[in-house]
């Protein structure tokens, strides 16, 4: 077997995620009440984190051998939702597994990449995956308790299979919903990202534009905000069986590790009630609807204070942010950074600057607010 990759053996200096073996029930539900990200380990989770190699899943489910899955596939290693640095294939589920299998081993003539994230079964309808049904020859192989499993209350939106290449980056993204995102095959690198830090990570929808979290000297000429976020990051490396509980609103990158193709499988749970959500939600990254309301509220916000002049939105803006920090106990963007980025972006006025840093803030804290009264699971 070759080596880890050097990104999951080097030494790290991001905090640890925490870490918790066997828990119980109660446990687990103090965990998911107190919305930190922990990894669960030691728990029966049935023969999966055995057995599921992609061979395996070939071999022992003849529904995804022959669905029609649409699988990314790039040149690169690091996938990147906000350039599209790569293409949707759709392909049968054997081919694309036999590919993954191919790309693992030094046969491979090319360097290609290739990553699948499960689909519902009508996805134009907005039909969330459920792939322990969609491939029911699985589901004998998957044991999880029920805290961490169970549609109690109608929290489960999804259950989804994902299978990767070695070595695929997947990029930072954030979900609305809780994830326990379960590791059967491979290693996976996770790093994880506070919401209070959400105004810190350049985000454009869910995703963020910042390519390489690793990659600090691109990162701090063009996103200079990013090393706060940084500083308050949280790391895991997922091994086989290990279960990640990663509460909603946490950015987070995952990249597989080197040595062997990653399967993982991930359950999202509402952590509002069913209603609070849009209804057409296929991949659980759809903001609430509240907070979909209130990020569009402060975009025409910013478009009024730019009809003033301009030290009449710097007035307002600066109120304004001040007034969200303190209502959410969010940091206030440091002036010098905004600065620099105002230095660099000598067009963009500054009300618009501030008030943008705070978007992502904002829907992190109107969503905690919203939780706080109507937790339910
Ligand atoms: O494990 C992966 O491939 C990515 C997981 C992920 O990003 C998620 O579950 O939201």
């Amino acid at each position: 077997m070759e080596s880890e990759s050097t990104a999951q053996t080097k030494k790290s200096h991001f905090a640890k995620v925490l870490r918790k073996h066997r828990p119980t029930l109660e446990e687990v539900r103090a965990i998911k009440r107190s919305r930190e990200p922990v990894v669960f380990t030691g728990i029966d989770i049935g023969s999966c984190a055995q057995t599921w190699t992609p061979q395996y899943l070939l071999e022992k489910s003849p529904t995804l051998a022959n669905a029609k899955v649409s699988a990314h596939v790039s040149s690169s290693a690091n996938f990147d939702f906000a350039r599209k640095n790569f293409k949707y294939e759709t392909l049968v589920g054997r081919d694309f597994l036999q590919k993954v299998v191919r790309s693992a081993s030094s046969l491979s003539s090319k360097a290609e990449f290739f990553y699948l994230r499960s689909l519902g079964a009508d996805p134009r309808k907005f039909e969330p995956a459920m792939a322990l049904q969609q491939f029911p020859e699985l589901v004998r192989d998957v044991r999880l308790p029920s805290d961490l499993w169970d549609n109690k209350e109608n929290a489960l939106h999804s259950v989804v299979l994902r299978v990767s290449s070695p070595s695929v980056k997947i990029w930072l993204h954030y979900d609305a919903m809780d994830n326990v995102l379960i590791q059967l095959n491979g290693t996976k690198r996770v790093v994880l990202f506070p919401p209070k830090h959400s105004g810190d990570l350049y985000l454009k929808d869910s995703s963020s534009m910042v390519s390489d979290i690793d990659d600090s000297k691109t990162n701090d000429e063009e996103y200079p905000r990013f090393r706060h976020a940084l500083e308050n990051a949280q790391e895991i490396i997922l091994q086989p069986g290990d279960c990640l509980f990663i509460p909603a609103l946490w950015a987070h990158r995952c990249e597989s590790g080197s040595a062997a193709p990653s399967v993982a499988l991930n359950a999202f749970f509402r952590d509002l009630e069913k209603n609070a959500y849009p209804t057409k939600d296929a991949y659980a990254n759809a903001d609430p609807i509240v907070a979909k309301e209130v990020l569009a509220n402060i975009e025409e916000s910013i478009e009024k204070l730019k009809a003033l002049p301009n030290q009449h939105g710097e007035f307002y803006a600066s109120v304004a942010s001040a007034n969200l920090a303190r209502a959410f106990g969010v940091d206030a963007v440091p002036t010098t950074v905004v600065d620099d980025e105002r230095r660099e972006k000598k067009d963009n006025n500054r009300a618009s600057v501030l008030l943008k840093a705070f978007c992502g803030a904002v829907v992190v804290a109107a969503t905690k607010a919203i939780a706080k009264k109507k937790i339910v699971v």
